[in-house]
């Protein structure tokens, strides 16, 4: 197979559907670009390591109030430098920023779309060497709006013009959706660029592999419950098959393995975070990862309701999430049908 490098993959005459002869298209190849050289200095960064002494935690914390890990603050700067270069992003959401990010005027010239991100995500991983990645969502800025507000990310993830994640494990690899399928790139360390492995990505329907923090159990809704007791019955109970058990805790790991190899992804509601609304967040965790996953045959619920229908009400808002192979998603969202 000839070698096909991303930018070459994403200039205008390869992409298929609507993008294809549109400045949509040169616009989307202009903003994967900028995001393709954030992610390569990303990935420099976090091989360093505790070479450089940037795993240590900072005094400060994020609107999670969460630790903010330097390797956090270093990696969000990268992402905000990188994507304000091509003057068609008008404002950023970060998960390590409070509010919005409104980009400089002289960077907005023609800006035409809103970036959310999180810069790395499963940072908790970075002193255990375990698998991390950053997470990244484009939707359009709204007509007439050249300063964003908060109002103005708060699309439903069906809005969103592209979506991808960058995962820095044994290689580090960018995963990207424009709404024609997903493909997939490996960066070769040598030249810099990322060549495309993995055309077409599809999740197999069926699986026998489900992930999920397995400590908070007894702080799950029924359903859930339900659901997890039936997959740990495997054959001897209502189910036909038994089942894998796996947790990185890192989402980006998590969903690429599901992408290679299916299963079924949740992090889902319980009584310890349910005044938070849930773990993951929307705008720059699960509409991203949702996109993704529908584009590749898969499912993406909250349990109750698709989560790319969801309109977002603040910019950190946290949904459940369950998501991976179609069959076990919809089965389910069938528990929480369930009296
Ligand atoms: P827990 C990482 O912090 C993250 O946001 C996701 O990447 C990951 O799936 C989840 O949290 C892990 O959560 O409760 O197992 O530490």
């Amino acid at each position: 197979m000839s070698k096909v490098t991303f930018t070459q993959f994403f200039s205008a005459q390869h992409l298929s559907g609507t993008e294809a002869n549109s400045s949509l298209a040169s616009d989307i190849s202009l903003m994967l670009g900028d995001i393709a050289r954030a992610c390569i200095r990303i990935s420099k960064e976090v091989n360093k390591g505790a070479l450089v002494g940037t795993m240590g935690s900072l005094e400060s914390e994020n609107v999670q109030g969460e630790v903010q890990k330097a390797l956090d603050v270093i990696t969000n700067d990268i992402f905000i430098e990188c994507n304000q270069q091509s003057g068609l992003i008008a404002g950023m959401a970060s998960e390590e920023l409070d509010d919005p990010y409104v980009v400089p005027e002289q960077n907005r010239k023609q800006a035409k779309y809103l970036l959310s991100f999180d810069p790395l995500d499963g940072s908790s991983n970075v002193n255990v060497n375990i698998s991390v990645g950053t997470i990244f969502s484009i939707l359009p800025c709204p007509e007439g709006v050249i300063a964003p507000h908060l109002e103005d990310f708060f699309q439903a993830g069906t809005a969103q013009i592209c979506a991808g994640y960058a995962l820095y494990g044994t290689s580090t690899m960018l995963v990207i959706t424009t709404g024609s399928g997903v493909n997939g790139f490996t960066l070769d360390n040598e030249s810099n660029e990322f060549i495309l492995t993995h055309p077409n990505l599809q999740i197999p329907i069926e699986t026998k592999e489900f992930a999920i923090n397995m400590s908070n159990y007894r702080f799950w809704e029924a359903p859930i419950q339900n659901y997890i007791d039936e997959c740990l019955q495997g054959v001897e109970g209502r189910r036909d098959k038994d089942f894998n058990m796996r947790w990185v805790a890192s989402m980006v790991a998590e969903v690429h393995r599901i992408l290679i190899r299916g299963g079924i992804f949740m992090y889902p509601m319980d009584s310890k975070i349910k005044a938070k609304g849930g773990k993951l967040r929307l705008l720059y965790e699960a509409n991203p990862m949702s996109f993704i996953v529908e584009q590749a045959g898969g499912g993406a619920s909250t349990g109750r309701v698709r989560i790319l229908d969801i309109k977002p009400k603040a910019l950190h808002q946290r949904v459940p999430v369950i998501l991976g192979s179609k069959s076990e998603v919809d089965l389910a969202e069938a528990y929480h049908k369930r009296k």
